[in-house]
């Protein structure tokens, strides 16, 4: 049963395709890039809950020099690298929760067609112009080289070392041709001169219609103003071609010339959206794509690519016959503790290294609370984020669940009052849906995260000052501490409703204990009358040891982990290749893979005595902060027990594990730890973290029994 309050419905269904942009396939994604998937991922959550028809696509960035170039140093074909980097990346993601309808790759069957189809709709309406121009070769390599594989002297202060295109020392820029003493980063060699034809894209042409598109929509302040600028200084041809050797897609009638990677980047966007639409003819491609639709297309981006996705892009798209973009949003970097990401810091994480010590939902929820509509840059500083989780959503918002579960589950039958204590603040807090809702929809994230700590505090304070705890000593005042108790966990409902669209698992965990499925509409009611589920600790608090641990890892990840030595020196190699060619890419061997365990004889196996055993109790382990302390029977009385120290300490909490069986291997010799000893081993499976189960065998297991 629930008790609603009168609000509008939420308006019409939406048709809305949304993509990030698309991470290149040579590096491991980090922290910086998951500001942005994170950022959309939400954004997506949220549009997907109030009703409308969302899809979110994205692909690895497959092509260009620096991918075929490092394939070269790790002996493989660029399609087996990308290969293993679109996996990592996707488990990655998924890591990260972040919910993608697809994920596919730039290298494509798809993109080859729709690049060839734009390419040739662009050439036949006249916008395609050639002309030879002279560039800077590699005589050994037999390539051309991009600026960035271009070193030598500053032509302007004269200072070494710098890079083809800019000067580190004095800011200048300039064009490789004008760099002193210019070597090849590829092979040392000197570059020579050399001539060749190169196809444009005509974006002069579009001039008119940029205009107009960028004042049509409501863009961002800090991209209207960028944009007005390139006006000013006047649109150029855009060179879209590259010659071979290059890793991409041919240009069709022009043998030996490829598209230049940011030509079918962009596309991918299209490509990955029609590989969806194959899979589920439920989605029709044209819809989000006809010239004519009106759906809605967003690209959510980071600012060092506003040009591409506000100039380029639109141009391609309206010179192809293609709807625009409704909008671009850009954001702007990640600092780690007020400064840019450093390797020798141990600042510049990768997801996977952050996923081996926090929980992700950690991250979405800082990301989340400083997220801005604007272009700002935004600082995780570590010690903030600690301390912003642990006082948000511990201290406040799961607080108020943790404070009046138990008086429902254990005087109430876990039974939700009929009664509503206090209908102003239930009024207040389920009124507050709208304005939530238009944060999200305008991504001012951190206000709405503002406003729904204010809502979690109000809440709190109203327990506290009701002290249920008290009251619940006088017989007399049952009713009210149930009445209270049943607020407070509706507050806490109607909180996880919103915030759902941020923290997915911890949403979901709070379903469960309600059975609630936690809608979007649902905040316009309470739960009166309805049966809930024992309440189980549902979010750690941030660990400093663990972010520690995690920097120290990330200094680690500069030599990528391989299996052999050799291996490890070539990988070494081309990661410093790598670094000099691409700054923006983590160090990872794209093909690091888990050391394959060692292989036992059956005798070996025969030797493990696993047993059931019965965990007659767990205590926490001072001072230990991945230990707890389990007593296991191996037999139904008790007579027999083992002390086993087991790092299980991130998923259980010592209670629900009393009374439990277990499987353990009883046989282990005893070790000495610092707590004490340890005369077994309890067996686990999963990931870590919070997501690792203790082996549970059927409820017919008693102690002491073998394990066959
Ligand atoms: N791989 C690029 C990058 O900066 C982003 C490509 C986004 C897709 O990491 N395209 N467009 N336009
Ligand atoms: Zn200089």
């Amino acid at each position: 049963m629930s008790t609603a309050i009168n609000s509008p419905i939420t308006s019409e269904k939406r048709k809305i395709l949304v993509t990030c942009a698309l991470p290149y396939a040579n590096g491991s994604i980090h922290l910086g890039h998951l500001l942005e998937h994170i950022q959309t991922d939400i954004w997506v959550r949220f549009q997907r809950m109030r009703g409308h028809e969302t899809y979110f696509v994205c692909a690895d960035d497959a092509h260009g020099t620096p991918i075929m170039l490092k394939s070269q140093e790790l002996g493989i074909t660029p399609e087996e690298m990308i290969s293993a980097v679109r996996d990592e990346h996707m488990a990655d993601f998924s890591g990260f929760h972040i919910s993608f309808d697809n994920y596919h790759s730039t290298h494509s069957d798809e993109n080859k067609l729709f690049a060839e189809q734009i390419y040739n709709r662009l050439h036949a309406n006249g916008h395609i112009k050639t002309r030879t121009i002279s560039q800077l070769y590699d005589p050994e390599k037999g390539m051309f080289l991009p600026d960035r594989f271009v070193k030598g002297t500053c032509p302007k202060c004269k200072s070494d070392d710098q890079n083809g295109d800019s000067c580190d020392d004095c800011g200048a820029t300039y064009s490789p041709t004008e760099v002193l003493n210019p070597r090849s980063v590829v092979s040392g060699a000197t570059p020579v001169l050399k001539d060749s034809e190169h196809y444009f894209f005509d974006l002069p042409a579009f001039e008119q219609m940029l205009t107009d598109w960028t004042r049509s929509g409501a863009l961002q302040e800090e991209m209207a103003n960028k944009l007005n600028e390139w006006f000013e200084q006047g649109l150029k041809q855009w060179d879209i071609s590259r010659d071979a050797p290059y890793f991409g897609f041919e240009i069709p009638n022009a043998p030996g010339k490829f598209f230049y990677v940011w030509l079918d980047a962009p596309i991918g966007y299209m490509g990955s959206f029609k590989n969806l639409c194959d899979k589920n003819s439920a989605i029709d491609f044209d819809t989000f794509w006809h010239e004519d639709s009106t759906a809605e297309l967003y690209h959510f981006i980071g600012k060092d690519i506003i040009y591409f996705h506000s100039l380029f892009w639109p141009a391609m798209l309206e010179g192809a016959g293609y709807r625009k973009p409704t909008n671009v949003f850009a954001h702007g970097f990640v600092t780690v503790n007020g400064a840019k990401m450093s390797k020798s810091k141990g600042t510049f994480i990768k997801g996977s290294t952050y996923l081996d010590y926090l929980n992700p939902e950690y991250l979405r929820y800082y990301y989340a609370a400083k997220l801005t509509s604007r272009i700002d840059d935004l600082d995780l500083n570590l010690e903030d984020f600690a301390q912003r989780v642990n006082s948000d959503l511990v201290g406040k918002v799961v607080n108020i669940a943790s404070r009046c579960a138990s008086f429902i589950t254990k005087r109430f039958d876990g039974m939700l009052s009929a009664n509503i204590d206090n209908q102003a603040l239930a009024d207040e807090v389920m009124h507050a849906g709208d304005s939530i809702a238009a944060h999200y929809e305008s991504r001012d994230f951190g206000r709405g995260m503002r406003e729904i700590m204010a809502l979690a505090d109000k809440v709190n304070e109203y327990i506290a000052i009701k002290e249920p705890w008290q009251l619940i000593k006088d017989e007399t005042k049952q009713q009210e501490v149930h009445d209270i108790c049943s607020l407070g966990i509706n507050m806490f409902r109607t909180l996880m409703i919103y915030l759902k669209p941020v923290l997915p698992v911890l949403a979901d965990s709070t379903a469960k204990f309600l059975n609630d499925e936690l809608m979007w509409e649902g905040h316009k009611s309470l739960l009166t009358d309805h049966k809930i589920n024992k309440f189980k600790a549902l979010l750690q608090r941030v660990d400093m040891d663990k972010i520690n641990a995690m920097t120290d890892a990330s200094k680690e990840n500069l030599v990528p982990t391989t299996s052999s030595n050799d291996d490890k020196k070539k990988a070494a190699k081309a990661s410093k290749k790598a670094k000099a060619v691409d700054n923006s890419a983590a160090l990872a061997n794209p093909l690091a893979v888990d050391p394959i365990s060692e292989e036992i004889q059956f005798d070996d196996f025969a030797k493990i005595d696993l047993r059931i055993a019965k965990i007659v109790n767990a205590e926490h382990v001072e001072k230990a902060d991945k230990l707890l302390k389990l007593t296991l029977a191996l037999d139904e009385n008790g007579s027999e027990t083992r002390q086993v120290f087991a790092g299980i300490k991130s998923a259980y909490q010592p209670e629900d594990l009393i009374g439990k069986h277990t499987v353990m291997v009883a046989n282990l010799a005893p070790r000495k730890m610092r707590f004490g000893m340890s005369e077994g081993m309890v067996l686990a499976a999963g990931p870590g973290g919070q997501d690792l189960w203790i082996l549970n065998p059927d409820d017919g297991a008693k102690a002491g029994m073998r394990v066959k």
